[in-house]
């Protein structure tokens, strides 16, 4: 048997697996049948996910920026044809060994399913038949590559005619499953229902904080915009009439609120900038948006923490949990639980129905998205999902600017050019910002007004461009008086700091 043929049989029992457990997977989840993490694909997905180390999760974000899970999917496909093909070619010289091979990845995928969070028995399902029917596919390609590879046109053709048969099937599947899990009607149907109650105190922004320079960020950042980080491979798409949060554990009285009671409290809006632990000096892993919420202190009043307590652990509906120190979701700053943004319900992706939005923590230790869950602890019993993985136990933002206009490298005409970008200082505020063009001394930028401490503040700084090329460098100083540090530090395991620097040509 050639070697080409039982590669290729190996790999088309892969797809055939992968689509047969993807299209089953995602039935079950649709009929409402899932616990957790039907998918072969997605529970591995997830699972390597929440053992990466932080090197390796700057790295993915570093290199793939927001990509990172298309680029984690694409890996993982290589992976899989790699070892199919490799069964595949072993098979022709030890056909049991091979076949117990095939078992063995089948048996990784049912364990990743199983070990997820939420997962049940019935889980386990898509990907032991998809397994079995992989199996079946291997056998009979394998039977026909040996008679075809050496033997006669008929027998060449019903090998061709079965690889072809089982690639079109599995694929065929796959893509039904995807779309079948992305469909989720229901979920997209109740979120198209939600009628967003009026804030009460409705935050108006004034027109001085947003600058009149091209090319700057805008200073509230449209929705489809906003940068997106989660564990999540598949976006959790839940129905407002499933949701529901429990706050419980150091606590006087269990609470459960559902979304319409949610929904009948005091509404609020805030101006509050996210911003990812994980965000390099000048990177893009923070926006700024007006979010609706009840301020999740009221909450905790009901349910009335005791006395000892010291932390919040909130969970979302896929697992994830966040740490945020007590003291910060309870005292006068608004840290809500959000279910709008900018004026519209929560995207999924933003943690429809309901996520915290927590001013001046990084987004690992407060910003829980689908958050279902808040327990009431303390930092000795409990950690949130970082904290483990080589991050910090808190995450108060640190203070930061950005140079936006012009862009690192770009070319740039000599004569009046603006210098312009953002600082933040998250529930400190910005008091100034200063740039320092090549060694020159360093020259105060003019602010825009500032609407809240919680936001992003942008500042420009007009500057006469002469040809060759020149270092811009930018500091802010926090409403404490406190010069943005220079020492440079990796995002792990509290944020990056250092000063934005970049070279622009001036010709
Ligand atoms: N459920 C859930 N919530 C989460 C996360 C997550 O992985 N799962 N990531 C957090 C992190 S690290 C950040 S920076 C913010 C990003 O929020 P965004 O995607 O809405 O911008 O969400 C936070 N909330
Ligand atoms: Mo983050």
């Amino acid at each position: 048997m050639k070697r080409t043929w039982s590669a290729s049989a190996g790999v088309v029992a892969g797809v055939f697996t992968v689509g047969v457990a993807t299209l089953l997977a995602a039935v079950m989840t649709s009929a409402g049948l899932a616990g957790g993490t039907p998918s072969p694909v997605v529970a591995v997905g997830g699972a390597f996910v929440d053992r990466t180390p932080p090197w390796l999760k700057d790295f993915a974000i570093a290199t793939f920026g927001t990509h990172d899970k298309a680029a984690l999917f694409v890996g993982m496909a290589l992976f899989l044809l790699v070892v199919c093909a490799a069964i595949g070619i072993a098979g022709a010289q030890r056909p049991t060994a091979a076949l117990v091979a095939f078992g063995v990845l089948g048996a990784v995928g049912v364990l990743a399913v199983a070990t997820r969070p939420s997962s049940n028995a019935l889980d386990l399902l898509p990907t032991i038949v998809g397994t079995l029917a992989g199996l079946w596919a291997l056998s009979i390609l394998w039977q026909r590559a040996a008679h075809g590879a050496s033997g006669t046109a008929v027998d060449r053709r019903r090998f061709l005619l079965g690889g072809a048969g089982f690639t079109a099937t599995g694929l065929t599947a796959a893509t039904l499953g995807r779309s079948l899990g992305q469909g989720a009607s229901r979920a997209a149907e109740s979120r198209t229902a939600v009628r967003l109650p009026r804030g009460a105190k409705p935050s108006v922004i004034p027109a001085g904080a947003q600058l009149p320079v091209k090319g700057i960020t805008p200073y509230v950042m449209p929705n489809a915009d906003f940068y997106r980080i989660d564990t999540a491979l598949v976006v959790p798409r839940l129905d407002t009439a499933d949701w529901s949060l429990k706050v419980h554990g150091m606590v006087a009285r269990e609470v459960i609120i559902d979304w319409a009671t949610l929904l009948g409290k005091p509404m609020q809006d805030s101006l509050v900038t996210l911003m990812c632990v994980s965000n390099e000096v000048g990177g893009d892993l923070t926006g700024n948006a007006v979010w609706t919420g009840w301020p999740v202190r009221e909450l905790l009043k009901l349910a009335g923490p005791r006395t000892g307590a010291d932390m919040v652990l909130s969970t979302s509906s896929d697992g994830w949990t966040a740490g945020t120190p007590l003291s910060v979701l309870t005292d006068d700053r608004n840290a809500l639980l959000a279910i709008a943004m900018n004026g519209q319900p929560l995207p999924f992706e933003h943690g429809f129905p309901v996520r915290l939005v927590v001013p001046g923590l990084y987004g690992y230790v407060s910003a829980t998205k689908w958050v279902t869950d808040l327990k009431v602890t303390t930092f000795a019993d409990d950690q949130g999902y970082w904290t483990p993985r080589g991050w910090s136990e808190r995450g108060p933002v640190k203070t930061e600017s950005r140079i936006d206009v012009p862009r690192s490298g770009e070319r740039v005409s000599a004569g009046k050019v603006a210098l312009a970008g953002i600082a933040w200082a998250q529930h400190r505020g910005v008091k100034a910002v200063e740039v320092r063009v090549d060694d020159g001394p360093w020259q105060p930028a003019r602010l825009a007004e500032e609407p809240t401490i919680d936001s992003w503040r942008q500042w420009v700084l007009p500057w006469q461009a002469v040809r060759g090329n020149h270092t811009i460098t930018v500091r802010a100083t926090d409403a404490e008086g406190v010069v943005q540090t220079m020492t440079q530090a990796p995002p792990a395991p509290d944020g990056a700091t250092g000063w934005h620097t970049i070279t622009v040509n001036v010709d």
